[in-house]
């Protein structure tokens, strides 16, 4: 059984299939850790969500901002930007299923036996794995709930994530959901700089999240997506970016969780 993590497919089904068929993945044996933005701004997110549907017992998927969009825009009774192309996911006769399919996912993975960590845009520094667990719990637990409505409606806005227990319910949620989904660079004093998408050295005064001494001592690693700016440096052994930025023209990536063997396609 090999476990496999790959970069955002953001609706890139072919390249999706092509990294599948280079790393024979077998969907009865191995499984898929997608970083998440499965859908929205490529060419066939349906495609995307009918193979993940298809075969939703051998992967996961860290949700995104783009994933989470689609389930606020479907909570809330809104059309998605055409600009995401994703008019055939929401006429699908399947768009409920895609929905509580893409509820089941979680925020955030923790894989203790290879000391990874899973998320879409990457965990915050001063958070511990088991605290970024708890908070990634708290949202997942919300969005498949009743309540839902709530927390999509007052899910956009950008709250810095400083005094976390000091926050009311919904400032807690967009903040968990902001470093989760959204967050590249921090200021100073550790809050997020929600603006700046740009390479690393894009800017003097904001630090990549991380850049933060506690990465540099940690033995864990950290798998994430989102920055497609980067395209896959980092500069760090234990941080791992996948999205290199195949929906903008580049490489889509995949790697093997224990071999750390990583493999792309154009
Ligand atoms: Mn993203």
């Amino acid at each position: 059984m090999a476990q496999y993590a790959i970069g955002d497919l953001q609706g890139c089904f072919k390249p999706f299939t092509q990294l599948l068929d280079m790393v024979n993945f077998n969907s009865s044996k191995d499984h898929l850790y997608l970083v998440g933005d499965v859908i929205a701004r490529g060419p066939d997110s349906l495609a995307c969500l009918d193979w993940l549907y298809m075969h939703q017992d051998s992967i996961t998927i860290t949700l995104g901002n783009h994933d989470l969009h689609l389930l606020a825009c479907a909570e809330l009774n809104r059309l998605p930007n055409p600009k995401d192309k994703l008019e055939n996911v929401f006429q699908s006769p399947r768009f409920s299923k895609y929905l509580s399919l893409l509820k089941q996912q979680p925020l955030a993975v923790s894989l203790p036996e290879h000391r990874a960590f899973i998320s879409h845009a990457g965990i915050h520094p001063t958070w511990s794995i088991n605290t970024a667990l708890e908070y990634a719990q708290y949202v997942e637990q919300r969005y498949r709930s009743h309540s839902a409505k709530d927390l999509f409606s007052s899910m956009y806005s950008e709250h810095p994530t400083e005094c976390i227990n000091e926050l009311s319910e919904a400032e807690k949620f967009r903040a968990i959901i902001n470093v989760f989904t959204r967050m590249r660079y921090l200021k100073a004093n550790n809050e997020l700089d929600l603006t700046n998408k740009g390479s690393m050295g894009s800017s003097t005064t904001l630090t990549p999240w991380f850049h933060h001494e506690r990465f540099q001592k940690s033995k864990n690693s950290f798998i994430f997506g989102h920055w497609a700016a980067l395209k896959g440096v980092t500069k760090m052994q234990n941080v791992i970016a996948l999205d290199t930025g195949c929906v903008w023209g580049g490489p889509m990536t995949m790697m093997n969780i224990t071999t750390k063997e990583q493999y792309s396609i154009k």
